[in-house]
């Protein structure tokens, strides 16, 4: 083929050849008018045809205007792939290692977490009263008033009350729902479970946290843990209950520790005993934590009135009995020379590291 038009296809190759060559969109921006615009060679061509017969000139229009098409198509089919590996370039920047992450906010050494240091006790206190033959059981921390009070010698209006200030609990009648104010209550739970079930005798420990409004200070707490204790059996005596504790004591305190029993009164016990150990932070000088006494209350204990007995439906001519309730968080105290039993609640790791 001759005329302005025979070297078309090479014309259009070399064009296709160059845009195969453009490595950005930038590249390709700059160079897009002498490839297919006003400066390319098809724009020259384009000009060349007006010598030509109309015939002539109209085919040779559509010649070129096909390769004009082609040209562009490749522009497009180029700006595409480059726009896609730009934009692949960028989402691979952007992309996150979490390898790295990972490496780099985890620190060298990994702290687990530990049970804290009354739960500690609680088990430690478990370990010593299973060792002496108790068992280990478990009450409500909701408790009517009658488990928490009546059933306990306790009745409405009864002064003893205020040896406990309450926590009521908004459900059914006003004042008859409490969070339970000691372990005591489980002393009941336990025998009349026993009754029923004919398994007299008892030998039982019973842990769990209880509530009272009392203001928090060095040696009390808001929501503290008592361990229960109750023993019913035949020939129950005093000494028992005294060599219990006293096992008790040597067992979780050591040998070094001075104890003694002071008469006191509970309305479920008589007679009623609180049982207290030179204060561990001043070793019996007196200090703040022991109001200046040198000693400290762990608990109360006493044999069980018969009236209470009788109230589950246990003869109190042939079962006879003690029951005591130690503090768990005071004895944490104690054991750990803790000054303000505060520091229990107060979730600093310094301290809590200790006990890991
Ligand atoms: C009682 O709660 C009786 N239920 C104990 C008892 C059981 C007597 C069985 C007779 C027979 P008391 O209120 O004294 O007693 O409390 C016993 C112990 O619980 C205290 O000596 C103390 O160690 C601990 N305790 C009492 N209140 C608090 C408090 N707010 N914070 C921390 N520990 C407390």
């Amino acid at each position: 083929m001759t005329g302005p038009l025979e070297n078309l296809d090479a014309v259009v190759n070399g064009l296709l050849g160059e845009v195969d060559t453009i490595a950005s969109i930038e590249e390709l921006d700059a160079r897009e008018p002498a490839l297919a615009g006003r400066r390319s060679p098809l724009a020259a061509l384009q000009k060349s045809l007006g010598g030509l017969d109309p015939d002539a000139r109209r085919d040779a229009g559509a010649r070129l205007q096909a390769a004009r098409a082609r040209v562009e198509a490749a522009i497009g089919d180029c700006r595409r792939r480059l726009a896609a590996a730009e934009r692949d370039r960028l989402l691979e920047a952007d992309r996150l290692d979490l390898g790295d992450v990972v490496t780099s906010t985890v620190p060298d050494t990994l702290r687990a977490g530990h049970p804290g240091l009354v739960a500690r006790t609680q088990a430690e206190l478990e370990d010593v009263f299973v060792a002496m033959g108790f068992r280990v059981a478990e009450g409500p921390e909701v408790e009517s008033d009658w488990y928490n009070f009546e059933a306990l010698n306790i009745p409405p209006a009864h002064p003893a009350r205020g040896m406990w200030d309450t926590f009521y609990v908004d459900l059914g009648e006003p004042e008859t729902v409490v969070l339970r104010t000691h372990t005591s209550p489980t002393q009941v739970h336990l025998m009349e479970t026993a009754v029923r079930d004919g398994s007299l005798p008892i030998h039982s420990v019973m842990p769990g946290r209880c509530y009272r409004r009392d203001t928090p200070d060095a040696r009390h707490l808001a929501a503290f843990h008592q361990v229960e204790g109750l023993v019913v059996d035949r020939g129950i005596t005093f000494a028992d209950l005294a060599g219990v504790i006293e096992t008790f004591t040597r067992a979780y305190f050591g040998t070094d520790v001075e104890t003694r029993l002071r008469p006191s009164y509970f309305p479920f016990t008589e007679p009623s005993a609180e049982f207290e150990i030179t204060c561990q932070i001043c070793h019996g000088t007196g200090c703040r934590t022991c109001s200046h006494t040198g000693w400290i209350e762990l608990g109360g204990c006493g044999m069980l009135d018969p009236a209470v007995l009788e109230a589950v439906g246990i003869d109190p001519d042939e079962w006879s009995g003690f029951a005591f309730g130690f503090g768990i968080d005071r004895c944490a105290q104690m054991r750990h020379e803790i000054a303000d039993m505060r520091a229990l609640t107060e979730n600093d790791a310094r301290f809590l590291e200790q006990f890991s």
